[in-house]
């Protein structure tokens, strides 16, 4: 495997991508009788068609004004260096943005929601990762932390994992900015670029 070929580089970062499949835990209701105790399992627990948030006896809780769904717009932006270039590695794009939509049941124990979506790709001219097409959907878990700033969580391995915080950029849209050294073979070879942006549909 050469340099030039350039497989490998972004596939850790690419595990972002994958988000939260299965192992999903059921709750239990813990609902009384003519009061809706539970205001985030998504069951009407009094039975009185009200589900929730959608319940007056929940009026007031703070987690009903946090979103149940959210759009989302993902780049992982490589930038290959010039001693990276010389060797035949081309910086890449792979962008996409999904509908994300609240997920119950939901097994995320540090996360407020979790949310998923189908994604859409807008643009990927990265190599493939060989033995791992691109995910069409995928998860990701929400702590909200302040009005301005989200903890934002990611599925590796069946592990709820911190991602890192998202912050309100003046606009309500909710982003996370990071960049990172890209290596192969103990040498870097460019850097990767992170961009998730949250924003209310
Ligand atoms: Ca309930
Ligand atoms: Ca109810």
């Amino acid at each position: 495997m050469t340099l030039c070929s350039r497989p490998s580089t972004l596939a850790v970062p690419l595990f972002l991508v994958g988000g939260c499949n299965g192992g999903w835990t059921p709750q239990d209701d813990t609902s009384e009788e003519g009061v809706e105790v539970d205001c985030d399992d998504g069951i009407d627990g009094d039975a009185d068609s009200l589900v929730d948030c959608d319940d007056p006896d929940c009026d007031g809780l703070e987690l009903c004004t946090w979103p149940t769904a959210l759009d989302l717009d993902v780049r992982f932006d490589f930038d290959a260096n010039p001693l990276a270039e010389f060797a035949g590695v081309q910086d890449c794009l792979i962008h996409y943005t999904s509908p994300l939509l609240q997920h119950r049941p939901m097994d995320c124990a540090a996360c407020d929601r979790v949310f998923r979506g189908p994604f859409h790709y807008v643009f990927d001219d990265c190599p493939p990762d060989e033995g791992n097409p691109r995910p069409t959907e995928g998860g990701y878990g929400l702590r909200f932390d302040s009005d301005t700033a989200w903890h934002v969580y990611f599925r590796l391995d069946e592990v709820w994992t911190s991602m890192g915080t998202a912050t309100d950029d003046g606009s309500g849209t909710f982003v996370f900015d990071q960049t990172d050294p890209v290596n192969y073979e103990q040498t870097e070879v460019g850097s990767l670029r992170t961009t998730f942006r949250f924003s209310l549909p």
